[in-house]
């Protein structure tokens, strides 16, 4: 396994903006897929979707209506590892708010934002790429990246100063989404059949890792050639993802197919994180995903990720290993498991199907 932490880019950054501003009916072939990697554009159009899940009556008293949903919420992790949740106690204008605050600061002459410009050491800021590879093939999108928690690792030099509100709504969301994240811990917890507390306790307490990558999809001339993020499943936890209001581009593999995903409402698209796949020794499994672009349209995304604590080794849980299912991931920490990605950038599941048990 690759340990050395990568210093700087292999080569210097092309903001995708910039190209959409200059770009008119051709893209640079850094972004152009192998012809198996690319959209397909024949696919009929689907009408599937992830399962939609109201929450209400994990926050009321009817234990029946209780229990109906974390059923409905069990169901959803074992057959798709996605799922949309709806009436989730974080306010819609709180969302709203998020949202417009971020494509203001996307829309920011481009000095205001390349003071935040990132390196591969902590990914932190601005950023056009993901992964050290030289020469690798890109993706269609730009992002910002930060640490909401831990606290000794959350710094406001390193969020953006513009626009002006545009901490104060990170803090606040961040706030709502980190108390929706330990809620939905327990739910899992139980549905493993866990102590409720399990999960919380096994990504090392209450000051765990979390931190937000919002995603900016510029507009594309040449979308069926390329990805605004290639296949990948999440390296942590769990990830809560505020989509586009407007534009769909989240494509989720169901099985050998990509299923579109049509946002709810004001809803939270929730999927499962390497981590939680190691922790229930698979009975849950972190699903791959991919963007696609579009010609007329640019997109923004909030994802949200909730990680263990980086320095505590993540395991199958004992109470899940049995003689019929063994433990079939070896110990590792979070900072380990992540440096190895950081260095390889997207590539679909093969970063925790690695860690299988010899066996
Ligand atoms: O933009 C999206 O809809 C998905 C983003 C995503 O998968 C990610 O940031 O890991």
């Amino acid at each position: 396994m690759l340990q050395k932490k990568p210093q700087d880019w292999p080569e210097p950054i092309v903001r995708v903006q910039s190209l959409s501003e200059s770009c008119f009916d051709s893209i640079p072939d850094r972004y152009i897929k192998p012809p198996s990697d690319r959209p397909s554009s024949s696919a009929p159009f689907d009408q599937s979707n992830i399962p939609i899940i109201d929450l209400r009556s994990l926050f009321g008293t009817d234990a029946k209506a209780h229990a109906a949903t974390l059923a409905q919420i069990s169901e959803a992790c074992r057959d798709w590892g996605f799922l949309q949740i709806v009436n989730h106690g974080v306010s819609p204008e709180l969302m709203d708010k998020a949202r417009e605050t971020w494509r203001e600061f996307f829309h920011l002459p481009m000095e205001n934002k390349q003071q935040y410009a990132n390196s591969p050491k902590t990914y932190e800021g601005y950023g056009s790429r993901l992964g050290v590879e030289k020469g690798a093939i890109l993706d269609w999108s730009d992002y910002y990246f930060l640490h909401y928690l831990p606290l000794s690792l959350k710094d406001y030099n390193k969020w953006p100063a513009l626009p002006p509100s545009c901490r104060e709504v990170i803090d606040e969301y961040g706030r709502e989404v980190v108390k929706l994240c330990e809620r939905l811990m327990k739910v899992l917890s139980v549905n493993l059949g866990l102590e409720e507390e399990f999960l919380q306790n096994a990504f090392g307490g209450y000051d765990v890792g979390a931190c937000l990558r919002v995603n900016f999809y510029p507009k594309c001339p040449r979308p069926e050639l390329t990805l605004g993020l290639s296949p990948h499943s999440d390296p942590g936890g769990m990830t809560l993802l505020l989509p586009d209001s407007e534009v769909p581009g989240l494509q989720v593999r169901k099985l050998d197919t990509w299923i579109t995903v049509k946002p709810a409402p004001h809803a939270f698209i929730v999927n499962i994180g390497d981590q939680i796949q190691i922790l229930s020794n698979a009975k849950y499994k972190s699903v791959e995903h991919r963007v696609i672009v579009n010609s007329d349209k640019e997109r923004l995304s909030l994802a949200f990720f909730y990680n263990p604590k980086s320095d505590i080794p993540i395991a199958p849980a004992k109470e899940l290993v049995t003689p019929e299912q063994p433990a079939l991931y070896q110990p590792m920490t979070f900072d380990e498991y992540r440096l190895f990605i950081r260095m390889m950038g997207p590539r679909g599941k093969s970063h925790v199907d690695s860690l299988k048990s010899p066996r």
